[in-house]
């Protein structure tokens, strides 16, 4: 075809599109961007009566179909009597869409269309319809309008992770379903549930009631910051833990919301509270109690086999409870000072013909690993794990940097990014002079916003171990729910777009409007979040 009739062509087409465009900063503020967004001419209103069609019946889209009327319709008007039908249609389909989250939105002046390649799909789909929403209005008048759009869209990881520390204080049931909701909200698909700890135990385990009756409570906590000399505490006992019936209905809450729950249990440190409730756990034969200062506890776990038998049975309660694939183990800042010193312990070691403490560590972690494989579960552990030798099929929580979860995934063992950097929201989001105490670092708004949990030194190779990255919630300093909300808040928005959009769809200052407009929904919807994060700069300001 020559070339000029191929440009009138194609001009021609251009011309019968509809008036649709590409420009970013006039569209909606949708947070994760999308792979692929059309904006289109005109819109479609919303109607108390909009009806929700989908073709096969089905619970999971009748479940789909009844969080669009509560979610979106419940608070539209009722429809003016036209004639003219107003139609939401829910399909599941694989044209198209190849990941198993992936969805398509079309959005038309007559119909809105959401496709899903599954029920998470769809749901996804949803949560970008509630975006394209205006923000609510206080007085309740106004008539909620989509804009005609046409969206596709899938993750670019499969682990759009958020962890929650729940020992160092403790957080109501009330507030994880509410963290789930958020988590849900911005497309994030794992919770990972810190639940033992030295400073608190936190699931009730039947065979063991101790753990819960003396290690859920500890008698009092410092006050201000660890390095504070002399040391302060309060004097008020705290505490708190969930039962089993919790934890399913938490486990169940996570599951209609598409999050996989990853429950994690500590060992070999980070074990004080369980040692406090039965000290023949423990190396020293003494007793210690559920630890009320913030830093790393020398007590740790002895390796004797009644400890690996508790281990076990503590292991067999919890992956009743936790359906997903996934089980934590911990494995970070053990101390082996009494390793060291306990004749026990070298004793043992001798016998086991391991020459180091490490080895020791990798020893009890392998011997982990492969009880947690019997039970059809994939171990985690931080990247302490990889010291001493790491378990075969582990997966690698990369936290102190990115290095452990480069050598890793070059070891062929994959890997979830969580580096202290860019991921830890537990630093402060904004200058340090301004903030409420913290543990320290710094990591504001913008510096989430350059994580990647795909480092440029690794091969395409190598890079496909990387299952994706979790930003950590540790709650030393963290005492209420409301505090937590405001550390997450708005770097979670951040977080989701580095796992979600592929990379060079990013743009900061374009994301920076988009959260602007997040904020204002926050302010309507009662969102906690820091302020000033927004326009913190990349490095510190501060003296700190
Ligand atoms: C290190 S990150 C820890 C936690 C602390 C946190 C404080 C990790 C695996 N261990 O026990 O709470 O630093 O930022």
């Amino acid at each position: 075809m020559p070339a000029r009739l191929l440009l009138c062509l194609l001009s021609l087409v251009l011309l019968m599109l509809p008036a649709c465009s590409t420009k970013r900063s006039t569209g909606p503020a949708l947070i994760p961007l999308p792979q692929k967004m059309v904006l289109c001419e005109g819109e479609f209103p919303l109607f108390r009566e909009t009806r929700i069609e989908y073709d096969e019946p089905s619970v999971d889209l009748s479940l789909m179909a009844d969080l669009i009327r509560t979610r979106i319709l419940s608070s539209a008007p009722a429809m003016p009597d036209t004639g003219s039908a107003s139609i939401i249609r829910l399909m599941l389909t694989d044209q198209g869409l190849e990941h198993h989250e992936a969805y398509r939105l079309t959005v038309s002046t007559d119909r809105v269309l959401i496709e899903g390649r599954s029920t998470a799909g769809l749901f996804y789909g949803i949560q970008t319809l509630v975006q394209l929403l205006p923000p609510p209005k206080a007085d309740g008048a106004d008539q909620p309008v989509l804009p005609a759009v046409r969206i596709f869209d899938s993750p670019r990881f499969d682990w759009r992770g958020l962890h929650l520390d729940c020992c160092r204080h403790f957080m109501p049931v009330g507030f994880i379903k509410r963290y789930l909701d958020h988590m849900a909200r911005y497309k994030l698909n794992v919770f990972h549930w810190h639940l033992t700890e030295d400073q608190g135990w936190r699931v009730e385990i039947k065979a063991f009631p101790r753990l819960t009756q003396v290690g859920s409570q500890r008698r009092e906590t410092r006050i201000g910051h660890a390095s504070e000399r002399p040391s302060r505490f309060d004097g008020r006992p705290h505490g708190g833990f969930y039962t089993q019936d919790e934890i399913r209905e938490i486990v169940a809450y996570a599951a209609e919301r598409f999050i996989t729950i990853v429950p994690e249990l500590e060992m070999p440190g980070h074990a004080q509270a369980a040692i406090a409730a039965y000290p023949e756990l423990g190396c020293t034969g003494e007793a210690v109690e559920v630890w009320t200062d913030w830093g790393v506890s020398p007590t740790i776990f002895n390796v004797e086999e009644e400890t690996f038998a508790f281990l076990e049975k503590v292991i067999d309660e919890m992956v009743d409870l936790f359906p997903g694939p996934w089980f934590h183990v911990g494995g970070d800042e053990a101390v082996k000072d009494q390793w060291q010193t306990s004749s026990r312990i070298q004793q043992r070691m001798k016998e086991l013909g391991i020459k180091s403490e490490e080895e020791l560590q990798s020893y009890f972690i392998t011997r982990m690993e492969q009880y947690l494989s019997g039970k059809g579960k994939t171990l985690i552990g931080w990247d302490e794990i990889l010291e001493g030798g790491l378990a075969p099929n582990a997966v690698v929580m990369s936290w102190r940097g990115t290095k452990g979860g480069i050598d890793a995934a070059r070891a062929g063992h994959k890997v979830i990014m969580s580096p202290g950097s860019h991921c830890y929201f537990d630093h402060y989001a904004a200058d340090p002079e301004s903030e409420p105490l913290a543990i320290g670092g710094y990591t504001p708004l913008i510096k989430v916003y350059q994580f990647d949990p795909v480092l440029a030194e690794l091969t395409p190779e190598e890079g496909r171990f990387i299952l994706g990255g979790q930003a950590n919630l540790w709650t030393e300093y963290i005492p209420t729910p409301e505090h937590a909300e405001f550390m997450l808040f708005p770097r979670i928005t951040a977080l989701a777009e580095c796992l979600w959009t592929e990379p060079q769809r990013k743009d900061w200052p374009d994301f920076k409007t988009r959260v602007k407009a997040h904020q204002i929904r926050f302010d309507c919807e009662g969102i906690r979040y820091n302020p000033r994060s927004l326009d913190a700069p990349l490095e510190n300001p501060s003296r700190y």
